[in-house]
């Protein structure tokens, strides 16, 4: 058994080995190294009874293709679950089941206990689910308008969105979900990033390209204060927010001096700033400002 709170995650498939590289790597690797995420990888063909460890059979009415068979998959649920659901929930991969969405993926990542069955060639006897209903939820869950060679590749896209939500997995012990904080589950939250804007990094000008300035960049700073005031008022603070187009050194200067200011605190994501200045912005402004200058990172815990 892991860590308290740990997500338990089955996956039943006939293909096993090809979970082995994509769950060992990266952030969703090193979270089951450190136990906040346990897998269990089961290859189906352990519960076929025959010679040949047959999992499918033609389909009833016809048609092309083959079906797994709905014996095989009981005793392998029958077994992996216990019998009274065990509070796991069984997500079945299909193009035709419900789009996976964000909000879905924040639900998962608040289960205990996660179980994915994992269809080949057309699909899994239709029964199964429908019997699986009487002990645990069951989802039907598509990734996309598209017909895939089966369930496995939808499951660890599903596995990802899940893994990034967890408690200390992306290095984020509290932002992600909390909407109220612009979570990725919040459509005007920080999911906003990633699904409009384009984003930048250095150098500042790339094969003749520069990153957008003036009135892009002035938007973004717009977004930046509303944001951020929004989060301040929220929590009680009467904060009053300016956007400066000046140089920041002198403009946080006059600042000071204009509401005598006692300290100035510095919030900053990491080489946000300091790439403009080429070196430690809030050492600089403890200089030129006269007052103690404390810098805290968006990304800091404390
Ligand atoms: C294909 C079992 N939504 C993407 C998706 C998910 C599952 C499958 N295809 C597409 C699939 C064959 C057998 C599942």
């Amino acid at each position: 058994m892991g860590r308290k709170n740990a997500l338990r995650i089955d996956i039943v498939t006939i293909f096993p080995e090809y979970f082995g590289s994509p769950l060992g790597v990266s952030l969703i690797g090193k979270a089951a190294v450190r136990g906040d995420i346990e897998f269990g990888v089961h290859d189906l063909r352990r519960w076929a009874t025959d010679v040949h460890h047959t999992v499918d059979d033609l389909p009833f009415g016809g048609g092309p293709g083959m079906v797994m068979k709905p014996d095989v998959w009981g005793d392998a649920l029958d077994e992996i679950v216990p019998a009274d659901g065990g509070s796991a929930r069984l997500v079945v991969p299909t193009p035709s089941g419900v789009p996976f969405t964000q909000d879905i993926a924040a639900g998962y990542a608040a289960e205990p206990r996660l179980v994915f069955a994992c269809g080949r060639y057309e699909g899994i006897d239709g029964r199964v689910a429908e019997a699986m209903r009487d002990r645990m939820l069951v989802d039907e869950v598509s990734v996309g308008d598209y017909v895939l060679a089966g369930g496995e590749a939808a499951a660890l896209v599903m596995i990802e969105a899940v893994g990034r939500l967890l408690p200390g997995v992306l290095g984020n012990a509290s932002s992600v979900g909390d909407d109220s904080f612009g979570g990725d589950g919040d459509p005007d939250g920080a999911m906003r990033g990633l699904l409009e804007g384009p984003v930048y990094t250095r150098p500042r000008t790339w094969r003749e390209r520069e990153v957008p300035e003036g009135e892009a960049a002035k938007d973004f700073g717009v977004r930046a204060l509303e944001v951020s005031l929004q989060a301040l008022h929220a929590s009680g603070s009467e904060a009053e927010g300016r956007l400066v187009e000046d140089h920041p050194l002198d403009a946080l200067r006059a600042l000071v001096d204009e509401v005598g200011a006692d300290e100035v605190i510095v919030l900053t994501d990491p080489h946000y700033v300091e790439e403009f200045f080429h070196r430690d912005w809030a050492s600089r402004a403890r200089h030129k400002v006269g007052v103690p200058v404390l810098k805290l990172f968006s990304h800091s815990e404390a």
